[in-house]
């Protein structure tokens, strides 16, 4: 045996990731179902580094170093068993298996729970950065044993994206962990890229401002507190034209947003562990309305759009980066919520910073902004809410006017913003003092006996609604 590690899935993603970790001198034994796959890959791509190319599972296992790592790169769902079911026999006490897709965590502490018992240490590896980032460095989030970090940690943050010299690798926590975290990190994505089209709807709705002069105003803001892969992507996607027509590219891109999961799984999970992640949710449902054919199509036949847009000046275009950058806040304060109550929930001591660190680099979220968060974090590892930390909170001050300003514009000129009005509506409910949850409170007690706490006293009350002194009795 040879092999420092196994790979099986020779898609796109699973070639880039075994390409990577020979480039960087690990040797590297392949294997995919339909063999041709991996001939044709070691054809393309055999002088990237050592690989040692197997027909049959059993050849490829037997090419590799033991205790074994192998990396399964295939469909997630039925697909990741079957690969599992298969190896599972073939594998020795002590070896590791990484599933290296797009797993649900629940799945991956199942399969975790059901490898333990033959010995096998089962990791759930998130992977973030798309085909590019597999290739040349993308961000990684470890699940599993201590022992199957020992293992695979160092050829992971050997390929993992590195910034200042740290890799955005890391081990997350034992089982689901790294999915969990790989999981909120898509949330938030959704979230973030939600603000971003929202951002340019007020600007170009409101302001008047064509995509072309948009694609400038987002390069500008690039270059400050903003500064971040998915703004400068904005940016290109807003200066591009569409050759066949001429046209802005939006413009000709059906308006349609689609999901492959992770982002509804996020608002699932958060739902149940009884985090508002509002900012996902918006971003989830505004996808989910934007392809709501049917009822969009009835609205406009009776309702005409209405554009009444405010006159705005200059000063419009920097209430509105003022706005998205509070507003990111509030929807990155929510997805590390829900990364620490997770975290307390399956016991999986989580360091939140970390997480920020590994985001740096190679993931779809990369900002300069998480080097803030993980700053936050380290001077604080207990921080309540992200909001009220000294950077966040300044831009939660400085943006504030300009949140106003863009939910109250685009509210008066019929510009759906509901991941701005979202967070607004957040950071007024964590600063009120008193909250109409108190008039629920009493409308359960009246309907259903469901009882409340007082403000002056302790313990359990009911108002006794159906009689006619209606007394208030300790329940
Ligand atoms: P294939 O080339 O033989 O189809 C993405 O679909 C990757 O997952 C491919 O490498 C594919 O192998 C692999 N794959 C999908 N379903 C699989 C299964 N049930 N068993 C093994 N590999 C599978």
């Amino acid at each position: 045996a040879t092999a420092d590690i196994g790979l099986t899935g020779l898609a796109v993603m699973g070639s880039n990731l075994a390409r990577n970790m020979a480039r960087h001198g690990h040797t590297v034994a392949v294997h995919n179902r339909t063999t041709s796959k991996m001939t044709d890959f070691l054809d393309a791509h055999g002088s990237d580094g050592d690989f040692v190319g197997s027909e049959s599972l059993s050849d490829f296992v037997a090419s590799i170093k033991q205790p074994r790592a192998i990396i399964i790169m295939v469909k997630a769902g039925e697909a990741t068993d079957a690969v599992i079911d298969e190896l599972t026999g073939l594998l020795d006490d002590g070896d590791i298996l990484v599933d290296a897709g797009n797993a649900h965590f629940a799945d991956t502490v199942r399969r975790q729970q059901a490898l333990e018992e033959h010995g096998i240490h089962f990791v759930g590896m998130g992977v973030s950065g798309g085909e590019e980032g597999a290739l040349n460095g993308p961000s990684i989030m470890v699940g599993g044993s201590d022992h199957a970090y020992e293992r695979l940690g160092p050829i992971v943050e050997d390929i993992a994206a590195q910034v200042d010299g740290t890799p955005c690798a890391a081990h997350v926590g034992p089982d689901g962990a790294g999915h969990f975290v790989k999981m909120v990190h898509n949330g938030i994505e959704y979230a973030d890229m939600q603000l971003i089209a929202e951002a340019y709807d007020v600007l170009r709705s409101v302001a008047g401002q064509e995509p072309a002069e948009l694609a400038e105003v987002f390069r500008r803001w690039n270059e400050g507190d903003l500064e971040s892969f998915l703004i400068e992507i904005a940016a290109d996607v807003l200066a591009h034209v569409d050759a066949d027509t001429g046209r802005p590219f939006v413009d000709v891109v059906a308006d349609s947003a689609e999901q492959k999961g992770t982002g509804r799984w996020t608002v699932q999970v958060a739902l149940d562990l009884g985090v508002p992640v509002t900012g996902i949710a918006e971003a989830v449902f505004a996808r989910s309305v934007s392809g709501h054919d049917a009822q969009r199509e009835a609205a406009q036949k009776v309702f005409e759009e209405k554009l009444d847009a405010p006159e705005v000046g200059e000063d419009f275009v920097e209430d509105v980066r003022t706005a998205l950058f509070a507003a990111k806040v509030v929807a990155y304060a929510q997805g590390f919520d829900m990364i620490v109550e997770g975290s307390n929930e399956h016991d999986w001591g989580i360091h939140a910073g970390e997480m920020a660190t590994i985001w740096r680099g190679g993931c779809i979220i990369r900002a300069k902004f998480l080097d803030r968060i993980r700053e936050a974090f380290d001077d604080e590892p207990d921080l309540t809410t992200l909001m009220t930390q000294e950077y966040f909170a300044t831009a939660l001050r400085e943006g504030e006017r300009g949140l106003r300003r863009v939910v109250t514009t685009a509210t008066a000129a019929g510009v759906p913003v509901p991941g701005f009005a979202g967070a607004l509506s957040y950071f007024d409910a964590l600063r009120r003092d008193r909250l109409p949850a108190a008039l629920i409170q009493g409308l359960r007690d009246n309907f259903g006996a469901h009882t409340y706490e007082r403000v002056d006293r302790d313990g359990t009350f009911h108002t006794q609604w159906a009689t006619d002194d209606r007394k208030e009795v300790e329940a």
